[in-house]
């Protein structure tokens, strides 16, 4: 399948990946090809969401792969970068519900949970016999969630919720819902189950981006759940805002794959496509389009690497999460859009997987904080000044 087994590696990357890291990518990008790439197009064509890839994604790690015990894989952080890039190098959507489970879902209770939670859901969200979403987006409150208008009240010993989260990827088929909400003292977080009474979930369809991924919006009318549902250690929108960036960094390096698949299908295509007098890769606009290609997928590359050597050091710091989110996605966006354009009228269809990649980067670009919040996280943090209000 085009661009599922092949590398982008201009400056010999590959030589600076410990063994552990070049098994885990390679692992993941056999899964792939086997699994994912015979189907997705059809996945992508009728809405749907192929959760028998759930277990099997589990057997490979891939479920926190990057936190420590209750059954995660305590990878390194560069290994699961790789893992996220080989799963979006396929689809965004695949990588999406390996982001939420594991980046958002997970590390809300690996971060803010009590020992209990963790005993009780981390190892069963691992082997993906639990499977979690992240309520955080309203439907009037997406880049400015400290102004979200779901409230949870003291009720005895419990917590009654109320509220709507919509744009909520694997809402429909999570099994818990980890939702922050407002209490008196600020933002906090809850694990709801499903089947928790007044608690529903509807699917958002018709959407042209990340068909091959479930989004839903979940609705709380006075849910009840008791303070072993509560998340203690969530004070804050620190809180959530934490979760995101955990989730930022597996984009940055998912990005990278989605750009290396459109590339390749693109640099196939013009050395075999002839128009004029010879193929489309012996003339000098489209060359200067692969090259630009290559160099900005170069550049996410390097850009993650060194961002994964950051948060194995435990120095990274969330804007430097941020640039990597906006750059990589917006250079794979440009890239899948380049990318079409360089097939033609074949750059429409399903034959090729570029139009998808393409469209599902736009959700990319928005979600986890659009390249214009990103933009404002680090004009903020060079300048002092805060432009957000
Ligand atoms: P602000 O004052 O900036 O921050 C409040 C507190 O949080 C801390 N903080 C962070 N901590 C960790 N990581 C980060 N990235 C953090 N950003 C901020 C901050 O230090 C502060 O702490 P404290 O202790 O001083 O209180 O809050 P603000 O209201 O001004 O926020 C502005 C802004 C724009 C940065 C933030 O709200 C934002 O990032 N907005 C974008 C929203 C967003 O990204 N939503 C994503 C929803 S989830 C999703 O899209 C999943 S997609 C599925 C998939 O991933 O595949
Ligand atoms: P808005 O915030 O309304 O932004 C609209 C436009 O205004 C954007 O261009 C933005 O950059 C710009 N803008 C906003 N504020 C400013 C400003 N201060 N200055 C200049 N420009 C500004 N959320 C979750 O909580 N969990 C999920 O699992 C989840 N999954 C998603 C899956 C999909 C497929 C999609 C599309 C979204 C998902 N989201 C999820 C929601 C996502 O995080 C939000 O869509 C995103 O944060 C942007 O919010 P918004 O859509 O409300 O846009």
């Amino acid at each position: 399948m085009i661009g599922s087994s092949r590398d982008v590696d201009f400056f010999n990357l590959d030589e600076l990946l410990r063994p552990e890291e070049k098994m885990a990518r390679d692992a993941v990008r056999a899964f792939v090809s086997r699994e994912v790439l015979p189907q997705i197009e059809q996945h992508f064509a009728h809405e749907t969401f192929d959760r028998g890839l759930v277990a099997q994604m589990a057997d490979l790690g891939i479920f926190g792969a990057n936190l420590h015990g209750y059954g995660c894989a305590g990878m390194n952080n560069i290994a699961y970068g790789l893992i996220m890039q080989e799963l979006e190098a396929a689809d965004s959507g695949l990588r999406s519900f390996a982001s939420v489970q594991s980046a958002l879902a997970m590390y809300a209770i690996y971060s803010s949970g009590s020992e209990e939670q963790k005993q009780r859901y981390l190892p069963e969200m691992a082997r993906g016999k639990l499977i979690g979403c992240f309520g955080l987006t309203e439907p009037d409150h997406g880049s400015d969630p400290g102004g979200m208008e779901t409230r949870a009240r003291r009720d005895g010993r419990g917590w009654v919720l109320n509220g709507v989260k919509r744009w909520i990827t694997n809402g429909s088929i999570a099994d818990l819902a980890i939702v922050w909400a407002k209490v008196e003292e600020g933002v906090t977080g809850f694990i709801v189950e499903r089947g928790t009474p007044g608690f529903a979930t509807s699917d958002i369809h018709g959407k042209f981006s990340m068909r091959a991924s479930i989004t839903s919006e979940l609705v709380f009318e006075d849910v009840r759940v008791d303070e072993a549902h509560h998340l203690p250690n969530a004070r804050g929108l620190r809180a959530p805002l934490s979760c995101l960036t955990q989730a930022r960094y597996g984009i940055a390096w998912g990005a990278i794959g989605a750009a290396r698949t459109c590339y390749l299908c693109a640099l196939d295509y013009v050395k075999s496509r002839k128009q004029f007098s010879r193929p489309l890769a012996g003339y000098q606009m489209v060359q200067r389009k692969l090259v630009n290609m290559l160099t900005e997928i170069t550049k996410a590359q390097m850009i993650c690497l060194r961002l994964g050597q950051l948060k194995d050091a435990g120095t990274m710091r969330p804007e430097q999460v941020s640039f990597a989110k906006r750059n990589n996605v917006n250079a794979a966006l440009k890239i899948a859009r380049t990318a079409r354009d360089m097939l033609g009228a074949n750059g429409i269809v399903n034959e090729y997987p570029i139009i998808r990649h393409m469209l599902n980067l736009e959700t990319v670009n928005t979600y986890e904080g659009t390249f214009d919040v990103q933009t404002l996280i680090l004009g903020r943090d060079i300048t002092g000044e805060n432009a957000f209000d």
